[in-house]
């Protein structure tokens, strides 16, 4: 078929191509939209932003240390939205070391029930040596789901301190997933999990100390604290509650703030791999150039 579909698999796809994807993954295609995230996370994000014309979609975002359930959680969420009729999405980031074979695995078999229902998507995006990184790939991403007419994205981020803010920015809320113990809430502060927090849960509260944990944390923080067995569902509808809550408090603060570190790390992000970079660099390191005026000509100011 003429459809430019095969000119994707050659170099970069133009609009008529992504058109056509964007039409095959709403006949229901995995492929297709495996192949849209895919033009996401790559340099070729730009023909996709020029083709698709989607409005905002509603981002939760789950973060949390290493194994403390945000899967488990996302996967009784995936559930609660579900019964509610929506089309969910999750999207799995992790910056530092994308998702191997066996880390999907164990996340597709926590997310079981849901693989075959034609209204959940579930994906992880890598970034990693990727032009821009997560700051650039995320909102592209976002935006292919909007287009597809996902009601909900549910993204996933290891809280180790280097994301948080960026993943932060583009969800409302941002639900910061803990385990009892002193020792968990002493490493999400280290990792400044607790300032991004909208939502701090204490999960696997079927283990000794929940209730201690949640009052420091409470403490610490100001916040709420929701407890959480995610594993039998319990505490779900509260959390579902406590999410839908903060979003209808959202108002053009909330968002103007969110906006501007979205728009701060996406800048600092451009300017990494600004072309010019190198050779000011070079000239401030060797004496030729000061840094000061290095630094407005890579931003093109004029002159102080
Ligand atoms: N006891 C108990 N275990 C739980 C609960 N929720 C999750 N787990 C278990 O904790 C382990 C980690 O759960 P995941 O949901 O994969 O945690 P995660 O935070 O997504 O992990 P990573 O993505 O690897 O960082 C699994 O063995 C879960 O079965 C809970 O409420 N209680
Ligand atoms: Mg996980």
């Amino acid at each position: 078929m003429g459809t430019g579909l095969s000119a994707h698999r050659e170099g970069p796809p133009g609009p008529a191509a992504v058109a056509a994807l964007l039409d095959a993954a709403r006949g229901g295609s995995r492929r297709a939209v495996g192949r849209l995230l895919t033009l996401a996370e790559g340099p070729e994000r730009g023909v996709l932003l020029d083709a698709i014309d989607a409005g905002p979609v509603r981002v939760v975002g789950v973060t949390g240390p290493p194994g403390a359930g945000k899967s488990t959680t996302i996967a009784a969420l995936v559930g609660a939205y579900r019964e509610r009729g929506l089309r969910v999405a999750v999207l799995a980031v992790d910056p530092s070391s994308p998702y191997s074979g066996g880390a999907i695995l164990g996340d597709r078999i926590r997310m079981a029930q849901h693989v075959s229902d034609p209204d959940v998507l579930i994906r992880s995006l890598a970034t990693r040596g990727h032009l821009g990184g997560l700051a650039a790939a995320v909102p592209a991403a976002l935006r292919v789901l909007a287009a597809l007419d996902f009601d909900v994205v549910l993204l996933e981020s290891v809280g180790v301190g280097q994301s948080e803010v960026e993943i932060a920015a583009v969800a409302d809320p941002t639900v910061v997933v803990l385990n009892p113990g002193a020792g968990d809430a002493v490493q999400a502060a280290k990792a400044g999990l607790l300032e991004v927090a909208d939502l701090l849960v204490v999960n696997k509260a079927d283990r000794e100390g929940a209730a201690q944990t949640v009052r420091d944390l409470h403490v610490e923080t100001g916040l709420a604290v929701l407890t959480l067995v995610a594993i039998r569902g319990e505490g779900v509808p509260e959390l579902v509650e406590a999410i839908e809550a903060h979003h209808r408090a959202d108002d053009p603060d909330r968002r103007a703030a969110r906006a501007r570190v979205q728009v701060l790390s996406l800048a600092q992000t451009l300017l990494r791999s600004h072309p010019d970079l190198d050779g000011l660099v070079a000239e401030v390191g060797d004496g030729r150039s000061d840094v000061y005026g290095a630094a407005r000509r890579l931003l093109a100011l004029p002159a102080e």
